[in-house]
């Protein structure tokens, strides 16, 4: 645990995964350590919590470890949901984790090379980026008649897809905004929320080599 006994996370500011946890521990109101991680030389403490070395990983007061994105939104949403983002008998929760498997699956490797395309030369972008479609195709019809995945409120089920979908949509914004109108429209819907304006972005590397 933490000096103040919060909850560690560790972290680091570029992942989306990261992102997404953020967004539900912010909404929840639940502070931690942030300790952000350098992924090309990460902290021994980091490895014993969680010997695969993937962020976001939450630490709990009593050692328990979470190290899945998606688990630790789950746990958040359940320690407290001010706002209903689990929907009536959990249905919002259960299409975020529907969404999140989905993202994670057929999305977040495709995205990856279109994104990082000038590192693999030997790869086609285009076809890359036509991989990403049908996932999001699946997102653009869900908005055709709600402002948001689950609804019209902001629930849980936009949290998982929400930072690889801004993240996508950067890239080639125009393009974007023309292909998949709804979810370009909901993006903006989705960043406008204070419980997503709350993630900040500017930390200072954890300085593991003094403090263990
Ligand atoms: N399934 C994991 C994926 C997390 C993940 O892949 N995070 C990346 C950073 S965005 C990572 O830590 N990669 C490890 C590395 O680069 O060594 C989750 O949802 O938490």
């Amino acid at each position: 645990m933490s000096p103040k006994n919060l909850p560690i996370l560790y972290a680091n500011d570029s992942c989306p995964y990261v992102f997404r946890a953020r967004i539900a521990l912010a909404y929840a109101g639940i502070d931690v350590e942030h300790r952000e991680v350098d992924l090309e030389n990460k902290p021994p403490a980091m490895l014993r919590a969680s010997p695969k070395g993937t962020v976001p990983i939450l630490v709990l007061s009593g050692g328990t470890v979470i190290d899945e994105s998606w688990e630790i939104i789950r746990w958040a949403v359940r320690q407290n949901d001010p706002e209903a983002w689990r929907g009536a008998n959990d249905a919002a929760l259960d299409l975020a984790e529907e969404l999140a498997n989905r993202n994670d699956s057929e999305f977040g490797e495709p995205s990856m090379y279109y994104k990082f395309s000038s590192d693999y030369p030997d790869r086609d972008r285009r076809q890359d980026r036509n991989d990403c479609e049908p996932f999001l195709d699946g997102l653009e019809s869900r908005l055709a008649t709600q402002a948001f995945m689950y609804g019209d409120a902001l629930s849980a089920a936009d949290v998982p897809v929400y930072p690889a979908v801004a993240g996508f949509a950067k890239i080639e914004p125009a393009w974007f905004a023309d292909r998949f109108p709804n979810l370009d429209a909901w993006l903006k819907r989705v960043a406008a929320s204070p419980h997503v304006q709350r993630v900040d972005f500017d930390h200072e590397p954890w300085r593991f080599e003094q403090t263990g």
